[in-house]
C-alpha cells in the first residue's frame, strides 16, 4: 500500500528554464509516497519522459569539477577491478564518464539530442534513445552481450523500473556486472534534503527497496560504496544470482542494517521527515525575511533542479533573491522555473557585490567554498537549508 507523507506543493518542471517569465508555466503537484510492501519511495505524478528529457535539456554533468573527478576515478577503478571488454552507459549525458574509455569499448544511451550530439561528435557511439526494451534489443543485435552496464543518476528518472531491469538483463552477459549510482535515501532523510524530490526524480532508492526490485530479476547487490556525491550517494555493484564467482561483501548487509536501524522500512520515519521538511521551510523563510529586513542583498549559487523544489515549496521569489549565478550555458539569461529570478552567467564580480549567497548547489559546497575564498574572507555569508536552514 502506498502511503502519503509529504506535499511539496504545486511545482513547475525542474530544468524548464524559460527565456521569458511565464506565469502559466506547466505545473504539477509534488507529493511523496512510501510503499509499505516494496519499501520504495516515489513521487505520485509522472510527467512523460519525452517532455522532461527533450532536445534542449540543459543539465551538463561535466560542468562540476567534483563530478568530472568522480567519474574519472570510477573509470580507473572499473578498468582495474573488472577490465570489461565492453561497457554500456545508460544516461551518458555529455560524456563525462564515456570520455575516460577507449571509443571502441564503450557506447552510451542518451535521449536528449543536444547531449547525445556532443559525444557522437567526439566519436563515441551514442544511441539517441530512451533506455527501454526496444533500445536494449537493438543494442543486443549489434553488440551481442555486454559485460559491464553502468548508470548514474538515471534509473531513478525512469518510471517503469520493470522494463528498465528487463532491458538490462537482456544485454548483460551471464558474468556481467551492473553498476548503478543514485542519491541515497538514508542521506536524504538524515540531511532533510526534501529538494532531492522533483519531477525527474521519480524514485529515491534505499538499498532495501532496490534489493527488492532486483530480486525479481534474479539480480543481487554484491558490494555497496557510499559516496559524498550529490549530498550522499550509493554506488551499487550488482550481478546475476547464478554468478557465484563474485562473493557478496559485508558492505551490503552493513548498509541494509544502517537503513533498518534508521527505520527506512517504517512509515513513521517518513512521516517525521514530512514534518521536518515543513519546519525547514518555515525556518528558511525566517532567515530570508530577517536578512531582507536589514536591507541586505541575497543571490543564489547554482541554478539546480533541487533549488526549483525549494523556491516553489517555500515560495521564495525575486522579493528575496536578486538573481542566481550558474556556469551552465543553457541556463544563463533564463528564469528559475516558476519564479521571476533570473539566472546570470557566473562571474566573480557578481559574487563580490552581494552580502549573502543561497547555496542552490549545496551538494558542491566544498568546491564552491574553495572557489569563493575572497567572498568568505571579506565576511560574505552563505545560506543553506542542509541539514537545517542556517547561515554559514
Ligand atoms: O539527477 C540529476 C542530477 C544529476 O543533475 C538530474 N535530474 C538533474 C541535475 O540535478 P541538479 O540540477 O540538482 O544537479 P547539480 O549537479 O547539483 O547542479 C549543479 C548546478 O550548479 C549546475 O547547474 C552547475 C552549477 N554550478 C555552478 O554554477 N558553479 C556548480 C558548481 C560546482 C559551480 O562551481
Ligand atoms: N549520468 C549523468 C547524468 C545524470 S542526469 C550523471 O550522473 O551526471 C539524468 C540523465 O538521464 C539525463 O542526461 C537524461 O537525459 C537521462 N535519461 C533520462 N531518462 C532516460 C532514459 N529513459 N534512458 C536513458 N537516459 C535517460
Amino acid at each position: 500500500m502506498k502511503k502519503f507523507f509529504l506535499d511539496l506543493g504545486s511545482q513547475p518542471l525542474a530544468n524548464n528554464y524559460l527565456h521569458k517569465f511565464n506565469n502559466n508555466q506547466v505545473r504539477y503537484n509534488l507529493k511523496l509516497y512510501f510503499d509499505t510492501k516494496t519499501k520504495l519511495v516515489s513521487i505520485s505524478k509522472r510527467i512523460p519522459s519525452k517532455i522532461m528529457f527533450n532536445n534542449r535539456y540543459p543539465y551538463r554533468s561535466s560542468i562540476s569539477k567534483t563530478m568530472t573527478h568522480s567519474f574519472k576515478k570510477l573509470s580507473n577503478d572499473i578498468k582495474k577491478k573488472f577490465n570489461p571488454k565492453f561497457l554500456l552507459e545508460i544516461g551518458s549525458n555529455d560524456g563525462v564518464l564515456l570520455k575516460n574509455f577507449d571509443k571502441n569499448k564503450v557506447i552510451g544511451v542518451e535521449p536528449c539530442r543536444n547531449l547525445a550530439n556532443i559525444t557522437s561528435k567526439l566519436g563515441y557511439k551514442t544511441y539517441n534513445k530512451f533506455w527501454n526494451l526496444q533500445t536494449s534489443k537493438k543494442i543486443k543485435k549489434k553488440y551481442k552481450q555486454i559485460d559491464l552496464v553502468y548508470s548514474a543518476n538515471t534509473i531513478t528518472h525512469i518510471s517503469n523500473l520493470k522494463e528498465v531491469f528487463k532491458a538490462i538483463t537482456n544485454v548483460l552477459s551471464d558474468e556481467g556486472i551492473l553498476i548503478i549510482e543514485d542519491p541515497s535515501l538514508l542521506d536524504c532523510l538524515k540531511k532533510n534534503s526534501y529538494d532531492q524530490f522533483y519531477n525527474e526524480h521519480i524514485y529515491v532508492f534505499s538499498s532495501i527497496a532496490l534489493r527488492n526490485i532486483l530480486n525479481k530479476f534474479n539480480l543481487e547487490i554484491f558490494d555497496i560504496k557510499r559516496l559524498d556525491i550529490h549530498g550522499g550517494s550509493l554506488r551499487y555493484f550488482i550481478k546475476r544470482k547464478k554468478n557465484k564467482l563474485l562473493k557478496i561483501k559485508q558492505t551490503v548487509s552493513e548498509q541494509i542494517k544502517k537503513e533498518i536501524f534508521f527505520g527506512l522500512n517504517k512509515f513513521r520515519v517518513y512521516k517525521k521527515f514530512g514534518e521536518n521538511s515543513l519546519k525547514s521551510k518555515n525556518r528558511l523563510i525566517k532567515i530570508f525575511s530577517k536578512i531582507k529586513d536589514k536591507n541586505k542583498t541575497i543571490i543564489g549559487y547554482g541554478a539546480t533542479a533541487k533549488a526549483t523544489t525549494i523556491l516553489n515549496y517555500c515560495k521564495i521569489g525575486a522579493n528575496f533573491i536578486d538573481y542566481f549565478v550558474d556556469t551552465t550555458p543553457d541556463k544563463q539569461n533564463k528564469y528559475m522555473p516558476g519564479s521571476k529570478i533570473k539566472i546570470l552567467k557566473y562571474h566573480n564580480k557578481l559574487i563580490n557585490k552581494t552580502d549573502y549567497i543561497f547555496l542552490g548547489a549545496w551538494n558542491f559546497k566544498k568546491e564552491i567554498f574553495n572557489k569563493e575564498k575572497k567572498f568568505l574572507n571579506r565576511g560574505g555569508k552563505f545560506i543553506t537549508h542542509i541539514p537545517i536552514p542556517k547561515i554559514i
